[in-house]
């Protein structure tokens, strides 16, 4: 059996509790790996070696030399490229072609983007007038802000934790990771990469584990803490909002959301249907921007719940690595369950189920794992379970609407402002939106279509902060200003 141990100041070290907790194939239920988890110590021990690795060698070594081994970061990723994909597919459960074309070349252009990015990025100067007149000169510098820890979550394992270790690393800071209990693969796998590279020791480790009395919390309360990045649920982030308060330490947090699509009747519903299909049920339903709530213009309500329902049932669920499998399980039997338990209030509550609404017949020891059937469902008033509450799974409620403003008031009406996306070949209206639309993100006739110089993060209970471009830099360094008097 596999062990997955924990990446300290560079080794893979096991937990002196000897705990250790089962990391499961969703797919068919099998056990794929042993880990460690970790307590106390683990997380004293990884914050010291961060701490050390700040003040040593990490901290001291040329930009140009740190930004080169950051890049060498993407290449070592690369070079284990189908080595990263089986493990991400193996702990979550997703097709092949999904952590091909996105997780794992994601998780490598994190580290080179940031890599390049950061050498780029200008600070302000201004000349000062003073009263003798000799003047004086103001000017930025940017410094690491220290030993940042990384919460990271399941869905989109290496990519979401990288998109935090790549501007991390790049500025000049070191980390510790908790990643995800469901996926602890891929973070394990990048220390070997780290070593192998030559980042030095100490610079990125990570520590396996829970969140509640565990390695989440432990590390999130953490005196030695400079800054904590988390991705996950608004509750989680709510949590971790307190306990950096402690120390007022800063957080950047990037949470749930209840995202709308909206479909204007003048769309190209060629590409709204591709569109829907890949922002509802992409990775099972299983990403933060993903859509659950789609509204439809009146005159193609129709049509587009006849072919989104088509398309739906054309999904061929399956194991990663089979023939034309497009969709994988949810991530576990305990995920499985809440999502159940939405599809079930939906019908308590009066929805007309389009399409799925249970569980697939799956052959095989596939029968053992946490498939769900996709789902549409109409019918529901806006203060139904499924259409104010994030599912996090593969289902949307799709709802009619005659007006521009009632459609705007209708998808502003949620705790969360994480994204949207909006359907339509009118460009005013698109600008409009663009304008109307309370969210951190917006696409117009896209979706996850990204640009790693943009702004990401939501408004409301959906987030706190901006991370990507030049925005991550506001939590990844801190800003000095040096007056220099003539
Ligand atoms: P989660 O909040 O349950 O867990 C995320 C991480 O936090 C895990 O590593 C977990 O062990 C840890 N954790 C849990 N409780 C903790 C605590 N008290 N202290 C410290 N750490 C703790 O989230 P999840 O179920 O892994 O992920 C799904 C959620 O994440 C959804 O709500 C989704 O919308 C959100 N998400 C948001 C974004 C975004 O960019 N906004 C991206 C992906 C996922
Ligand atoms: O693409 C990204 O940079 C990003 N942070 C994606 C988040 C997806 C959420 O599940």
């Amino acid at each position: 059996m596999k062990e997955i141990k924990h990446f300290i100041n560079g080794e893979c070290v096991g937990s002196d509790s000897g705990k250790t907790f089962e990391d499961r194939n969703p797919a068919n239920n099998q056990l794929i790996a042993t880990v460690h988890e970790g307590g106390q110590v683990e997380v004293d021990r990884a914050v010291a070696a961060a701490r050390a690795a700040l003040e040593g060698e990490w901290g001291l070594m040329p930009m140009a030399k740190r930004l080169d081994l950051v890049n060498k970061v993407a290449e070592g990723i690369n070079a284990r490229f189908d080595e990263f994909v089986e493990a991400e597919c193996l702990d979550t459960g997703k097709p092949r072609a999904l952590a091909a074309h996105v997780d794992i070349p994601r998780g490598a252009a994190n580290f080179s983007f940031f890599a390049d990015h950061v050498k780029n990025v200008a600070t302000e100067s201004f000349f000062t007038e003073t009263l003798d007149s000799t003047g004086a000169i103001n000017y930025g510098v940017r410094k690491p802000r220290g030993v940042i820890a990384v919460v990271s979550p399941w869905n989109l394992p290496l990519l979401l934790m990288t998109w935090k270790v790549g501007p991390a690393l790049a500025c000049g800071n070191t980390v510790v990771v908790k990643p995800s209990e469901e996926t602890p693969h891929t973070a394990a796998l990048l220390g070997e990469v780290m070593n192998d590279v030559g980042i030095p020791k100490g610079v990125y480790n990570v520590v396996h584990g829970f969140g509640p009395a565990s390695a989440g919390e432990y590390l999130t309360r953490h005196p030695g803490v400079d800054g904590i990045t988390f991705t996950g649920e608004s509750r989680t982030g709510s949590v971790i909002m307190k306990a950096a308060a402690e120390g007022i330490r800063p957080v950047s947090l990037e949470l749930g959301g209840k995202n709308p699509s909206i479909v204007f009747a003048d769309a190209d519903m060629d590409k709204v249907i591709e569109g829907c299909m890949r922002s509802v049920f992409i990775n099972c339903g299983q990403v933060c921007f993903n859509t659950e709530r789609v509204y439809v213009e009146r005159p193609v309500f129709d049509e587009f719940l006849s072919r989104l329902k088509s398309a739906v049932e054309a999904l061929k669920p399956g194991l990663w690595n089979a023939d034309g499998s497009t969709m994988g399980p949810l991530i576990s039997h305990e995920h499985r369950n809440k999502v159940l338990s939405y599809y079930k209030k939906a019908v308590d509550q009066g929805a007309t189920v389009v399409t799925g609404g249970g569980i697939p017949k799956m052959p095989g020891d596939l029968a053992d794992g946490a498939w769900i059937e996709p789902t549409i469902w109409t019918g529901l008033p806006e203060n139904a379970a499924v259409v104010r509450e994030e599912v996090f799974g593969p289902c949307c409620h799709v709802q009619p609407f005659d007006h521009e403003a009632d459609v705007v008031r209708m998808a502003n009406d949620t705790p969360y402002g994480l994204g949207a996306s909006v359907w339509t070949e009118n460009l005013s209206r698109a600008h409009r939106m663009g304008q109307q639309l309370d969210v951190g993100m917006l696409w117009v006739n896209s979706w996850f279509l990204r640009d790693l110089r943009t702004s990401f993060g939501g408004n409301k209970q959906s987030g706190v902060g901006r991370e990507g471009g030049v925005h991550g830099l506001e939590f990844y360094s801190e800003l000095r200003n040096v007056c220099i008097n003539f």
